[in-house]
């Protein structure tokens, strides 16, 4: 949800479609409601409604439609434009849809995305900009505690976000985490990370070193995402991606038939292809034990 032009459509694509940031520019605005469903990590079905922020479908969805529109709702997104003319009233549409979401589905997880950060470049401005969001959002909505996040189709801020949203949503999560964690500590392994297949959006990941934060994955989510499409454009498949040097040794392989798996060791007695060895074993039982 938000007004024309925030860039829902835009984010939608890159993420579920294999869009590029470029191809964006050709979209039009969307009528209505576009209403689209995605396979994802196996069982999981995410519905997603792309609501046209046109101001005839935003009194539509307020008034007529909003039982339609508001019920059942699992996950509200909301997505403002940096660079608003009035963000006064970009509040009141952001109230209003709340205080529905309140009446129809009052257990709904509300994201709010600031989203163009990319026409502000000095990353100090970023953050203060990010933060007069924050204080604005947390003072209007009681019900709700929105995360908010700054986002852009130009950088890998989109793919935080959105691995972040998807997490959530995975049902089975926790034991997914905990055999990744045994599977990362009997390979001797120092960081170990599942990506979904078709998104490549961060599932999780579990690493040996405290301090590492989720965006460092981010970064190769949207690094192998490009390059995957740059492959099919030449219609060429993207395989598997190794990189070894003296301190490390890193691959990325097709691992269960949602995900993909990354494995960093630092260890140079570990060969890549004993890792090799390792990743095929765990396949069977990631995919038949856990479904994924
Ligand atoms: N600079 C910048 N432009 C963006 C970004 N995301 C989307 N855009 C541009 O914003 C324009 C509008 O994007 P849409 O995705 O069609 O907007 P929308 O929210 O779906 O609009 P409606 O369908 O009318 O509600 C497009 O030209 C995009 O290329 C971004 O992160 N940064
Ligand atoms: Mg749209």
């Amino acid at each position: 949800m938000g007004r024309s032009g925030a860039g829902k459509t835009s984010m939608r694509s890159l993420i579920f479609s294999n869009y590029s940031a470029h191809d964006t520019r050709r979209l039009g605005a969307t009528i209505d409601v576009e209403h689209s469903t995605v396979q994802f990590m196996g069982e999981l079905s995410l519905n997603i409604w792309d609501c046209g922020g046109q101001h005839k479908y935003l009194e539509n969805y307020l008034n007529e439609q909003r039982e339609n529109i508001f019920g059942n709702v699992e996950v509200l997104i909301y997505v403002f434009d940096l660079e608003t003319a009035s963000r006064e009233s970009e509040y009141q549409l952001y109230d209003d849809c709340l205080q529905k979401l309140g009446i129809y589905s009052k257990d709904a997880k509300v994201y709010t995305l600031v989203h163009k950060m990319d026409k502000v470049p000095d990353p100090e401005q970023k953050e203060a900009r990010l933060e007069l969001y924050r204080q604005a959002l947390a003072k209007r909505s009681d019900l709700f505690k929105p995360e908010v996040f700054g986002t852009s189709i130009w950088d890998h801020s989109l793919y935080h976000a959105w691995s972040q949203i998807v997490h959530r949503l995975v049902p089975n999560m926790s034991t997914i985490e905990r055999h990744l964690e045994k599977f990362r500590t009997l390979t001797d392994a120092s960081e170990v990370v599942l990506f979904e297949r078709a998104t490549f959006l961060v599932v999780c990941y579990m690493t040996a070193d405290m301090s590492i934060t989720q965006s460092k994955y981010m970064t190769v989510s949207q690094a192998i995402k490009t390059y995957r499409n740059k492959c099919s454009a030449a219609q060429l498949t993207f395989q598997s991606f190794e990189i070894r040097n003296k301190n490390y040794s890193l691959l990325i392989e097709p691992f269960t038939k949602s995900t993909y798996i990354l494995v960093i060791t630092s260890d140079p007695e570990i060969e890549p292809a004993v890792t090799k060895a390792n990743v095929k074993a765990a396949q069977l039982h990631f995919q038949d034990k856990l479904m994924i």
